[in-house]
């Protein structure tokens, strides 16, 4: 035993991972720790596929519902999802395995907006948690358990589950307890009041989460490293994108719709939106702060620079040379990062407050600024909508990032209509691409789409674009919004068909 679970009543229960499997029945539904590769259990998910694979072997059904914060990693999601064992998943995960299933229909998976788990949970309209199987990166003498590196849903699974296996993983820095901030203040409707919090480094809960003894049926000890995904350098066509929006956020300080220190900022997953923060890191800005969900490397180096002065998200992202960096220093940045709870994290009360300048990646954008996050041609998933709804529904700034082509070239970015809607026209308020920027606050949809055409669109598609947008003015049914319906998704199905949105002879 190390010296992290300082309780005996919890260290009477350390077990090995397949004895504590046993105690999950099939079909349960369990509410698993992790969020972006960060905090996720490192032993019984792993333990659990196996039990799962040899009740396949003889021929036993075994399937389980699979509930997380949002992403995990290849040991936990890939784990199960390779030997088949989730039957329904929630809610964002971008783990190939797991894509795969998804969209050869052999999983079920139901994309929620990351702010609304725990109260869609707590309103039993999910079914009821069976199990809570959370890593922690230590138990105090008194009983209460340290947080790892993220928070998610675990707040609300430690509650809400009948019984609880938990992991401790010495791996963890020590230097994280009191990093987080768990607010047990949330409840349902008419009895919630307001969540106290008007600035990003306002603490309003307690370090700790909080479980009796009595609902812990397992401990399972472990020193095993998150394991995150690299995020690729920035391009130039990355550093082109940020370049953009640094110049937007430059002109809304000069003319005095941004204090100098902006507002704080939220950053999403993905390697458009990290470049962007490396860009920033490069910036004329000081004194920054963050009200993000997830930290990942180019927030941590803003940290690092001095231009982050805080930052509050629940999880870490960080690439395995960001992790050494932080683990190494980590008693350094308890001022400057603070973990909450998701549904904290990515309250619309508090972003809208706050006023953040949300930055979020997309798959594609149609010509009056509907926005797909999630689906490649309408119908194969990505990865999921995670918080970019909740920040960009209630941004001060709702800004939206891509290359103007994927695959290659194959694919624009910029399309007639989106395949798939995540985030309307009324929640985007600026596109960015390599080619530059849309501000599409105040416009009408028919302004809109020539500026999008004419900004953002990759030169390659834009004639095709312009020429679909003329023949609508002429023969759209109406002209608020021109369309011509029979074609306006026929990009997507070209694609479908040679590989290729380019008209055949441009192929
Ligand atoms: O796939 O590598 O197989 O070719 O999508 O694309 O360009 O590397 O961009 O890493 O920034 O991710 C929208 C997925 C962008 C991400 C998305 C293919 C492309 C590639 C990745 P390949 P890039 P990024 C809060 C915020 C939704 C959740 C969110 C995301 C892969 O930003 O998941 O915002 N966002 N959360 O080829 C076909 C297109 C495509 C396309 C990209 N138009 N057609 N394929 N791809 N555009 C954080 C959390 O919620 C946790």
């Amino acid at each position: 035993m190390t010296g992290r679970i300082r309780n005996q009543r919890f260290a009477a229960k350390v077990v090995e991972a397949p004895e504590a499997v046993d105690l999950i029945e099939p079909g349960a539904n369990v509410g698993m720790s992790g969020f972006t590769g960060a905090g996720y259990p490192k032993e019984v998910p792993g333990a659990l596929a196996k039990r799962v694979a040899e009740a396949h072997a003889r021929g036993v059904p075994m399937k389980f519902g699979l509930w997380t914060g949002a992403s995990t990693a290849p040991e936990l999601d890939g784990a199960l999802a390779d030997v088949e064992g989730i039957d329904l998943r929630l809610p964002y995960q971008s783990d190939p395995v797991t894509r795969e299933k998804i969209n050869s229909g052999r999983m079920d998976y139901t994309d929620i907006h990351l702010s609304h788990v725990a109260q869609r949970v707590w309103q039993g309209a999910l079914g009821k948690l069976d199990v809570a199987v959370v890593e922690v990166s230590g138990i105090t003498e008194d009983g209460r358990l340290v947080p790892s590196s993220s928070v998610g849903n675990n707040k609300t699974w430690l509650e809400q589950a009948d019984r609880v296996i938990l992991e401790v993983n010495s791996w963890q820095s020590e230097h994280l307890e009191g990093m987080h901030d768990i607010y047990y203040g949330t409840a349902l409707p008419p009895r919630r009041t307001p969540i106290p919090i008007t600035s990003p480094a306002d603490r309003i809960g307690t370090p700790y989460l909080e479980c009796p003894a009595d609902k812990v049926i397992a401990v399972v000890e472990t020193e095993s490293p998150d394991r995150n995904t690299v995020f690729t350098p920035p391009d130039e066509n990355s550093e082109r994108i940020a370049g953009h929006v640094l110049d937007l956020l430059e002109s809304e300080v000069r003319s005095g719709r941004l204090p100098g220190e902006l507002l704080p900022l939220q950053s999403g997953v993905g390697n458009v939106a990290n470049a962007v923060l490396a860009g920033l890191g490069a910036g004329p800005f000081d004194g920054l702060t963050a009200y993000t969900e997830v930290i990942q490397d180019g927030m941590l180096a803003l940290i690092e620079s001095g231009k982050l002065r805080m930052a509050s998200a629940t999880a870490f992202s960080l690439s395995p040379a960001a992790i050494d960096r932080f683990n190494r220093d980590a008693a350094a940045y308890r001022d400057r990062i603070l973990l909450r709870p998701q549904e904290i994290s990515n309250h619309p009360e508090v972003v809208r407050r706050l006023g953040c300048l949300a930055m979020n990646g997309i798959v594609e954008a149609d010509i009056y600024g509907n926005i797909n996050s999630t689906h490649l041609m309408g119908s194969r998933i990505q990865n999921g909508i995670g918080g970019s709804g909740d920040f960009a529904r209630n941004a001060h700034v709702s800004i939206f990032v891509t290359p103007s082509v994927a695959k290659g070239g194959a694919v624009s970015a910029i399309v007639p209509m989106v395949s798939h809607v995540d985030h309307t026209e009324h929640d985007v308020d600026v596109i960015v691409t390599e080619q530059g920027l849309a501000d599409l606050r105040g416009l009408s949809p028919r302004k809109r789409a020539e500026r999008i055409i004419a900004n953002c669109a990759h030169p390659d598609f834009r004639p095709a674009l312009q020429d679909y947008y003329d023949r609508a003015l002429r023969s759209s049914f109406g002209l608020h919004t021109p369309h011509l319906l029979g074609e306006a998704l026929s990009w997507h199905q070209r694609y479908v068909e040679t590989g290729s949105m380019r008209p055949a002879a441009a192929n």
